[in-house]
């Protein structure tokens, strides 16, 4: 038996077509109303692997779980610029100016492009910035650690954005349309950055012994943070399970952690360089690499707010938004007056 969903180019196996049938029992209450809806498309969508598009009736939990992430994930991008913003002018030649600069203003756009995804569910830029000032919108953690020499941009750039691809690649098949298309062109951009950090490394570690030794110490400050960026252990994850079932994350924190390290490490052998780690060592059996216990209360402090830089990053960002309001403003009064001045149709 199979059935042609309607409006849509999916037609459904007997198995499919069987969990349809099951979520048509049910009905739930629609996303931007009080009125119960019928989630059988949206149920039929999420056992077919679709995407679920703006247009379609979604569970309210749903759609709040989407905003919490792709909101915190924004707001990561944005924060993210103050780090590496902060070595823009100290940057050691005019070509790492020049990336730098680049490299800082692709993050900006990504903030763009999530926040535009987030309003499609119903949300608004203003409302998201206003959480993340207030502190009741979290951002990654990664970006409480301050940069204290050139080398923390080879750092940033191999292992922060390098993490960033791991979680971010699955991603792209997130089972909600926009964010999945907003991070298809993310992660093309997060591959040079990764890139790039590799690269100013690599020629730190084939440097002076102070250039050797300014790269090394930056990746011992970097590389526990980095793997802390993919969340809590996987048995206290509070959303894996559930966005596992919506197919928002395709795999758990820790899979992905361990992916991570797998990659990671024969780059770091190659670069020359040693991860801060005396247990990490290869599972022949597995082919996996096996690390050390990770300081969950370290993530922890951050998360509450007491990492090294949580205030300044939280300060730093109301200051710009404030600085920033004649801009909005001008803009707002230059579309009024272009409405005023539109013919009438
Ligand atoms: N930091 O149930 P869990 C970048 C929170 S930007 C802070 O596993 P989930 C870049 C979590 O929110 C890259 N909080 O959560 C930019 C939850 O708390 P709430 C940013 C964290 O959502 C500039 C609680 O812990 N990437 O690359 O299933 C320059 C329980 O966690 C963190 C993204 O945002 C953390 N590290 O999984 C350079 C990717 N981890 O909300 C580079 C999108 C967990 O209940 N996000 N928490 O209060 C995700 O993939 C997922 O949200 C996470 C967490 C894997 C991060």
């Amino acid at each position: 038996m199979s059935q042609q969903l309607p409006g849509r180019d999916v037609v459904l196996n007997a198995a499919e077509t069987g969990a349809v049938e099951a979520a048509a029992a049910t009905t739930h209450r629609g996303p931007h109303t009080d009125v119960a809806v019928d989630l059988t498309q949206f149920e039929a969508l999420i056992a077919a692997d679709q995407r679920i598009e703006p247009r379609d009736v979604m569970p309210e939990a749903y759609r709040r779980s989407l905003v919490r992430q792709i909101a915190q994930h924004a707001h990561s991008e944005i924060i993210g610029m103050q780090p590496e913003g902060a070595w823009i002018s100290r940057a050691p030649s005019l070509r790492r100016k020049a990336i730098l600069m680049a490299k800082v203003q692709d993050e900006a756009g990504h903030g763009l492009y999530l926040y535009s995804a987030a309003e499609t569910l119903g949300v608004s830029r203003d409302d998201l910035l206003d959480q993340l000032h207030e502190g009741r919108q979290r951002y990654s953690s990664i970006f409480n650690y301050p940069t204290l020499t050139w080398a923390d941009m080879g750092a940033i750039g191999w292992l922060v954005d390098g993490a960033a691809i791991m979680n971010q690649v699955p991603l792209c098949r997130c089972s909600y349309g926009p964010y999945a298309r907003a991070v298809i062109r993310v992660c093309k951009e997060e591959s040079f950055h990764q890139r790039q950090g590799f690269e100013i490394l690599w020629t730190l570690a084939r440097g002076t012994d102070a250039q050797r030794a300014m790269a090394q110490d930056a990746v011992d400050r970097w590389w526990w943070p980095a793997l802390m960026m993919f969340g809590p252990p996987d048995d206290e994850s509070t959303h894996s399970a559930q966005s596992m079932a919506w197919g928002i994350k395709r795999f758990s924190n820790d899979e992905l952690r361990q992916r991570f390290v797998d990659i990671t490490v024969p780059q770091a052998q190659r670069i020359g360089l040693t991860l801060p780690d005396a247990d990490l060592a290869l599972d022949e059996e597995s082919g996996h690499w096996r690390f050390g216990e990770i300081d969950w209360s370290e993530f922890e402090r951050v998360l509450r707010g007491d990492g090294p830089c949580n205030a300044t990053r939280v300060a730093h960002r109301r200051a710009a938004h404030e600085d920033g309001a004649w801009v909005r403003e001008a803009a707002a009064a230059y579309a009024a007056k272009q409405r005023v001045q539109e013919p009438a149709a």
